[in-house]
């Protein structure tokens, strides 16, 4: 296309610079210059790349105001508030009618009842005492063909032992012979002790020995080498040691004891 559109003008061109020329040489010739064919439609191009994006337009006109909606339905209630302040106090309001009297009261006997405590504590006390017995004797008992024997495990003065052995039914252990007086030795060495009381004095009179029943010594006896000595001039009950022997001591110093009961009455 380009090439048929430069074609025009270099055939005038060259027909102008030959009639030039021809002009020169044979200035009184004439040229008539006609234009050639038209040529063929030429193929359609391809597609260009796009154009560059147009400029910013201005800015639009303001809108007009909206309808107001309509209301919208009920919310959830909301939380329980705080408590408010206590109230200010209200009249006081009339008496009401009188009650009936009440039945009579009885006389006071507090008296009788302190003393009826007071026997209540006596057999509590009592209950105790006997309770602890009955531990001593679950605890171990030893016995001869005729007697029981009871280490009592309480710290007594020898006045009160004897108490203890009697209000139960009993005596001190009295050993009149042998093998009596190895069965009350045997229980102490077993027990771990080193003596107890038992019961034999000479409470009544000076020197002269008798068993807690007041029954005097016959033919047997288990003195310690030495005794008794009557040390002090003050030594009228007895001891046994852990090896069955006797001393005298003091009656009023406390220690064990070991009471016996007679088979026939336990
Ligand atoms: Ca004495
Ligand atoms: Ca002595």
């Amino acid at each position: 296309m380009v090439g048929k559109q430069l074609l025009l003008p270099m055939i005038l061109i060259s027909v102008l610079t030959s009639y030039g020329q021809q002009f020169a040489e044979e200035s009184c010739t004439v040229q008539i210059l006609v234009p050639g064919l038209k040529g063929e439609p030429g193929e359609k191009g391809q597609k260009g790349v796009p154009g560059r994006p147009g400029r910013v337009g201005p800015a639009g006109e303001t809108g007009q105001p909206g309808f107001k909606g309509q209301k919208g339905i009920m919310g959830r209630y909301g939380k329980v508030g705080p408590s408010g302040m206590k109230g200010v106090k209200g009249y006081m309001g009339d008496p009401g009618p009188r009650g009936p009297n009440g039945d009579p009261g009885v006389p006071c006997e507090c008296t009788s009842l302190r003393k009826m405590i007071g026997e209540m504590d006596i057999i509590v006390d009592q209950l105790s005492s006997e309770l602890k017995f009955l531990k001593n004797a679950v605890a171990g008992i030893k016995e001869t063909d005729s007697k029981v024997y009871l280490l009592v495990k309480e710290e007594k003065r020898y006045a009160d032992a004897e108490i203890y052995c009697r209000t139960r039914g009993g005596q001190m252990a009295m050993p009149k012979d042998e093998g009596a007086n190895a069965a009350i030795g045997g229980y102490i060495s077993e027990a771990g002790l080193n003596r107890v009381y038992i019961g034999i004095h000479d409470q009544q009179r000076e020197g002269v020995f008798t068993y807690a029943d007041l029954s005097p010594m016959t033919t047997f006896s288990k003195w310690r080498k030495g005794e008794p000595n009557n040390a002090y001039d003050d030594e009228d009950c007895v001891e046994m040691v852990a090896s069955g022997e006797w001393t005298d001591v003091a009656c009023s110093p406390t220690m064990y004891f070991v009471c016996e009961f007679d088979k026939d009455s336990v």
